[in-house]
């Protein structure tokens, strides 16, 4: 059985997203977070020492990291679904999305809700978080202006990376000047995998 160690509102809704796109079994084990800090509990960190969610038990190892365990349990157990062969020409934009969510996207969108909270804009920082920002939702809504999914016509495993930062930046307003991104977010979030997945909080 697939066990997915699931902080509630994290990452890891990813994980068992896919579990429903693919139809497989799973057991989700769910944490709350601290309410004043936001933060894991202590316990996730006696799973892995990270103590970060997602972390996937499968076949007697410990995984972390939300696209290699997608990569994981898609060669494991789908190795032909939600994502394009390796000799087709969508596998190069296939790859590169799946990679820039976590390595391009989100820290932008991260540096964003932690500056909210900070009141002397000052900082060079503050310009340099909303440069980026601006770059990449240019970029993104431009792919998305001339296809319906992140590597063409069809949904892969890809827009459930990136999808999941989008979720996360659309309630900070940074998606607002991006009609191509929001219209494909509300194809997105009708996906029934998707409803199911976030029913675990
Ligand atoms: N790059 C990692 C990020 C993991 C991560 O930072 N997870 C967050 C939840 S979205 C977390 O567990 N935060 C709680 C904490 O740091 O205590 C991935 O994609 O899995």
């Amino acid at each position: 059985m697939i066990k997915i160690h699931h902080l509630k509102q994290s990452r890891s809704t990813r994980i068992i997203w896919l579990m429903e796109e693919l139809g497989l079994d799973y057991e989700v084990i769910s944490y709350d977070r601290d309410s004043v800090t936001r933060l894991a509990p202590a316990t996730l960190r006696d799973i892995h020492p990270l103590g970060k969610s997602p972390i996937v038990e499968v076949n007697g190892s410990v995984l972390v990291e939300s696209a290699a365990i997608i990569e994981y349990l898609l060669d494991q157990y789908a190795p032909d679904k939600l994502r394009p062969a390796k000799n087709d020409h969508a596998y190069t934009r296939y790859l590169q999305w799946m990679h820039f969510a976590e390595g391009s996207a989100m820290l932008p969108v991260l540096l964003n809700m932690f500056l909210s909270a900070v009141e002397d804009k000052s900082a060079p920082v503050f310009g340099y978080a909303q440069k980026e920002a601006q770059l990449d939702f240019s970029y993104i809504n431009e792919t998305l202006s001339t296809s319906d999914y992140f590597c063409g016509q069809d949904f892969t495993a890809a827009d459930i990376m990136m999808g999941s930062v989008l979720n996360f930046s659309q309630p900070q307003g940074l998606l607002d000047d991006y009609p191509a991104i929001q219209a494909y977010l509300t194809r997105l979030n009708k996906r029934a995998a998707f409803i199911k997945a976030t029913t675990f909080g």
